[in-house]
């Protein structure tokens, strides 16, 4: 039988953590090292790097005309099967508070990592547009997108929502089941091969970046471990690591992301060209 220790050992990771970084700058330096090193950098986002857009994150408290409701009570196939126009109405305040956000320099930090590592793969838990829309490419969404809609009786693919009426659910002009967003919920599964591609990078990546996110919805969670099961350095931003999981291969960067990684990824590349310039040899 082959010892899984020995196959971590021929791999080739990022260089691990050696000891336990003492201040946040030392804490930086080190995982700006491991970040240079890497070679395959998968990142994972969540709702923390869209807060300094000013999108709430998911389990922040609702306001408004929603303070009396969870997100966890709304994102449910049974809350849109109950309220469905309660359900839609939320989404339709949603995405008018998305767009009206902007990318900010975590979505802009993560856009100039992709072209700095030879292969970057970012993959988000996040419903918003603000990754795309800062300029990163085949981002693997996987729990769907709040800016689409789909027919809830799946008749039809998926939609861009007219936000003319934002309190009634829609019907679908094909078959007039009611429309829904094109998001996953709470017991749904997530689309497979989106799920896939995220796995594969996971096994494969030397470095796992995770970003903003409690870490606590499966099957995205077990994705660092996944990649740290695998030899991957996992390097976690968050504004509280309360409740993060630890472990010798994770280098915890405590703060904003707006702030975190903007840092980072300047200190790992400062003075290091882009690949598409080493690729022209340009100078
Ligand atoms: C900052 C910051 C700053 C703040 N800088 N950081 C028991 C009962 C029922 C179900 C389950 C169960 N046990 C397990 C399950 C499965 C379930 C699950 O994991 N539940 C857990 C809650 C326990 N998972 C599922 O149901 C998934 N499906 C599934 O398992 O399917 C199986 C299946 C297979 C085959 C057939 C059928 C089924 C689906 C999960 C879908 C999740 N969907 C949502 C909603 C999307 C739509 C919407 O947005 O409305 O996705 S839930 C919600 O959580 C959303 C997020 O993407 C996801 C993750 O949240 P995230 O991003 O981590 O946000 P927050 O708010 O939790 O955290 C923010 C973080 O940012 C915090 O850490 C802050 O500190 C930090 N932060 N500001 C840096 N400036």
């Amino acid at each position: 039988m082959v010892r899984p220790d020995l196959i971590l050992e021929q791999r080739r990771v990022a260089s691990p953590p050696t000891s336990e970084p003492q201040t946040r700058a030392e804490a930086l330096a080190i995982a700006a090292r491991a970040l240079r090193s890497a070679e395959h950098v998968c990142v994972l986002t969540g709702a923390g790097i869209s807060a300094e857009s000013g999108v709430p994150t998911f389990r922040d408290a609702q306001t408004g005309m929603w303070a009396n409701f969870s997100a966890q009570q709304l994102a449910t196939p049974q809350a849109f099967a109950d309220h469905p126009h309660r359900v839609w109405h939320w989404y339709a305040a949603r995405r008018e508070a998305v767009r009206a956000a902007q990318p900010n320099p975590a979505h802009a930090a993560l856009v100039l990592l992709a072209a700095r590592v030879s292969h970057c793969t970012l993959v988000t838990q996040n419903v918003d547009d603000l990754h795309q829309r800062a300029g990163s490419r085949d981002v693997v969404a996987l729990h769907g997108s709040l800016m689409r809609a789909r027919c809830s009786a799946g008749c039809i693919g998926s939609t861009e929502p007219d936000d003319t009426v934002t309190t009634r659910a829609p019907n679908c002009t094909a078959c007039g089941a009611l429309l829904r967003p094109d998001v996953v919920w709470f017991g749904e599964a997530l689309p497979p091969q989106q799920f896939e591609t995220a796995r594969s990078a996971a096994v494969a990546c030397d470095l796992f970046l995770s970003v903003g996110t409690s870490n606590v919805v499966a099957p995205a969670a077990s994705l660092p471990w996944l990649a740290a099961s695998h030899g991957a350095t996992v390097i976690v931003v968050n504004s509280t690591m309360e409740g993060q999981r630890q472990g010798p291969s994770v280098l915890p960067l405590e703060g904003p992301a707006g702030v975190m990684l903007p840092r980072l990824v300047e200190a790992a590349f400062a003075g290091k060209r882009t690949r598409q310039r080493e690729q022209q040899g340009g100078q």
